[in-house]
């Protein structure tokens, strides 16, 4: 019988080495332990070499750096997590026995990691990409996985399409590009040929394929699941992450140029967030239904490409995610953790959605193509916190000491006749249910409608996000080659909506072609639902964001003192750019050293500016391209921009006609004004305008 020792948070003291990295004042060794004496130059005949073989200490180093790669996932390579804690707020042990919703304020220990899919591990955060949302629990009865995305819907119904539909759209084998893109031909290739997969393309040409943050989106389990509680009667129940960040995006133009600026956007700006105590959290919601709901929704509840809208069956909030400690180590947990949809807990369990249970096998198999061992499960990240007993043995890497004779069960060389044994009372009960019909490959009838619910997520955004998602399909469709494919997008688009479909085309200057074939028609009677919009679910303040603020030598203390202690009292981070790195000198005394040099800090790293030049400072800022781009960029991307009284040379240098998203900042008594008008984010009129 095996244990497993739990690594709870609190065992890990402050300055705690976790591994034989070397400690401060400590000799170096080799991997066995035996001390070095050099390791700076490698054993050799005389002065200048040969090199001998016998170099122990060198043959050390050097064969564990030739082994220091671990294949990436094939899909979300490219992620970054954080540890967690998973709150209680509200009971339901009348919905589920699982173990984290048994107690108002229940703390469990949890993992999440975020990520893009399409990209490589090196890939920038800014792709236009579904994003990954993984979540850990480590509960008392095993680890429960929920392995979501922030789209709540996904691009095929069964799991049998998975691997044509992630070879569409990674690079093409011919040439090995796009990286971190679905801008191709093989991608657009692929799902205009599976209808199916247009619900989900509204999305991904939506602006929730391009946070702003991780911390600013909206997660989803997307497929239905199943509550059982403890007398065993189950309900249908879907997950929902809602960030109490409240909801944000960038604009197109700004992803592209934050990709150049700052390729690492989003896991620095989580990082950042937990090291300085703002701390990211998240609601989790379950939508519970039982099979008259089923029976009487429009859709299928299996069908992962169709969401239940939150106006039909409202979110039910139930628990409190809180990202606490950043990770230590990115290749011993954002790396090694492995998640899995088959790993849940007495309380939790699966539908018949065929996606769903095709990933069921493919979370566990890749693990060990990734991790080389079926003993993955006892890296510290992955280790269950409660007590693990089992009969596996062996195995590559098997760290765990197994002791006793007895490896099988029934045994009873524990002492204890009744040996270790299922427990068939308290363990995990699958939900009884009734299953029958011919063994068939098809896809179900009820799966058939393609585009009513594209139609409705289209129908639900606002004009500026509609007009988003006008650009991104024909961003998109522009850098696809052949035409043929442009053209059955097109008709496909028809099917979901004419002005959708007829604004891409006049974007692409493509006529229009006939509506593709349905497989049945688009409903037209889907009310909007309001919830599936971000900018109708905008935060209610500038918390949480971040102002840049350009300055010089004279900038006036004043008001730069003001706008920074305004913002910074409204729980936002401000951040420096000036000419130089070095120390700058304000007008009214003092210095301030700032966090950019002007040509490394460009304005699509923040959510609004200020604009705080000294004159000289700005006549200076004026001829340089960079601080140009700052102001023209900013406007472009609709920010709400700040304008001290000495800004006019840098705004008539950038081209940019000051109109109501600007904010008069002459005196240090305008900054709380500043303050309250970026509570919006973004002033939206403008891009209505343009
Ligand atoms: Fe995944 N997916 N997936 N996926 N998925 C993986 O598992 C797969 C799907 C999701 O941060 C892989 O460990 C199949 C839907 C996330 O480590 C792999 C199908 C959703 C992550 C895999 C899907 C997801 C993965 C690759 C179709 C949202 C990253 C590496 C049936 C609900 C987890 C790995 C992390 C990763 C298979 C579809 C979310 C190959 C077969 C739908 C967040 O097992």
């Amino acid at each position: 019988m095996a244990t497993r020792p739990s690594t709870t948070n609190d065992e890990r003291g402050e300055g705690d080495e976790l591994h034989q990295g070397v400690k401060r004042g400590e000799r170096m060794t080799t991997a066995t332990g035996t001390p070095l004496g050099d390791g700076q130059n490698s054993l050799k005949v005389g002065e200048r070499g040969p090199t001998l073989l016998e170099d122990f200490a060198f043959r050390d180093k050097m064969f564990h750096f030739d082994h220091e790669r671990i294949p990436e996932r094939v899909v979300h390579a490219r992620g970054y997590s954080a540890h967690a804690t998973l709150e209680c707020l509200d009971a339901i042990p009348d919905l589920t026995r699982a173990a984290p919703f048994q107690r108002k304020g229940k703390k469990t220990e949890a993992f999440v990691r975020f990520s893009t899919v399409a990209g490589n591990l090196g890939s920038p955060d800014l792709a236009r990409d579904v994003r990954g949302f993984a979540v850990k629990t480590y509960t008392e009865e095993g680890n429960w996985d929920l392995v979501g995305n922030n789209i709540p819907v996904f691009f095929i119904q069964d799991a049998m399409k998975f691997p044509d539909l992630v070879h569409a759209v990674k690079e093409e084998q011919d040439r090995g590009w796009p990286q971190a893109a679905s801008a191709h031909d093989t991608f657009w290739d692929f799902v205009s040929l599976m209808p199916e997969s247009t619900h989900m393309l509204l999305w991904a040409m939506s602006d929730r394929a391009i946070p702003r943050s991780f911390r600013f989106m909206e997660g989803f389990g997307v497929h239905t699941y199943r509550f059982v509680n403890a007398d065993g009667e189950a309900s249908f129940v879907k997950f929902h992450w809602k960030p109490r960040q409240g909801m944000q995006s960038v604009v197109w133009n700004e992803a592209l140029k934050i990709n150049g600026a700052d390729p690492d956007f989003h896991r620095r700006d989580l990082h950042a967030a937990i090291e300085s105590g703002d701390l990211p959290q998240w609601d989790l919601g379950v939508q519970v239904f039982d099979d008259t709901f089923a029976d009487e929704f429009d859709f299928d509840v299996l069908d992962a490409t169709k969401l239940i809208p939150e106006e039909v069956l409202p979110v039910r909030i139930i628990a409190r995610l809180t990202l606490d400690r950043n990770v230590d180590n990115m290749f011993a947990e954002n790396e090694q953790v492995a998640f899995g949809t088959h790993n849940v807990i007495p309380g939790i369990d699966f539908s018949n959605d065929p996606l769903l249970q095709g990933r069921n096998f493919s979370y566990l198999d890749t693990q060990l193509k990734r991790l080389g061992s079926t003993n993955f499960t006892q890296l510290p990240v992955n280790a269950p916190r409660c007590p693990v007993m089992h009969f596996q043995r062996d195995g590559h890497m098997q760290t765990d000491p197994q002791l006793g004779r007895g490896t099988y069960e029934p045994n009873s060389l524990t002492g204890d006749d009744r040996g270790p044994r299922a427990d068939v009372v308290q363990g995990y009960q699958s939900v009884m249910r009734e299953e029958a019909g011919p063994t068939r490959r098809l896809r179900a009838e009820s799966f058939a409608d393609h585009y009513s619910q594209a139609r409705q997520f289209f129908l639900s955004q606002t004009e500026v996000e509609q007009g988003h998602i006008v650009d991104a399909f024909s961003f998109e469709l522009a850098k696809v080659e052949d035409p043929k494919i442009r053209t059955r997008m097109l008709g496909n688009l028809r099917n979901v909506h004419e002005d959708l479909a007829q604004s891409v085309a006049d974007k692409l200057a493509t006529p229009l072609p006939e509506a593709s074939e349905a497989a049945v028609p688009t409903r037209t009677d889907l009310p909007e639902s309001p919830a599936l919009s971000i900018l109708r679910n905008g935060p209610e303040s500038f918390a949480g964001r971040k102002l840049g603020v350009l300055v010089t030598d004279g900038s006036d203390k004043a008001v730069v003192r003001a706008v920074a202690s305004a913002f910074e009292d409204a729980g936002a981070v401000v951040e420096y750019v000036a000419p130089a790195i070095g120390p700058i000198k304000l007008r009214g005394g003092g210095t301030l050293t700032p966090d950019h040099a002007i040509d490394g800090g460009p304005s699509v790293l923040f959510d609004a500016v200020a604009l705080l030049p000294s004159a000289d400072g700005a006549a200076d800022l004026a001829t340089r391209a960079s601080a140009q781009d700052f102001v023209s960029d900013a406007f472009a991307h609709h920010k709400l921009v700040g304008t001290g009284a000495d800004a006019t040379a840098l705004l008539a240098a950038a081209g940019v006609e000051p109109d109501e998203g600007f904010v008069d900042l002459a005196s240090a008594d305008d900054a709380t004004v500043f303050v309250t008008r970026c509570a919006s984010l973004r002033h939206w009129e403008r891009a209505v305008r343009a």
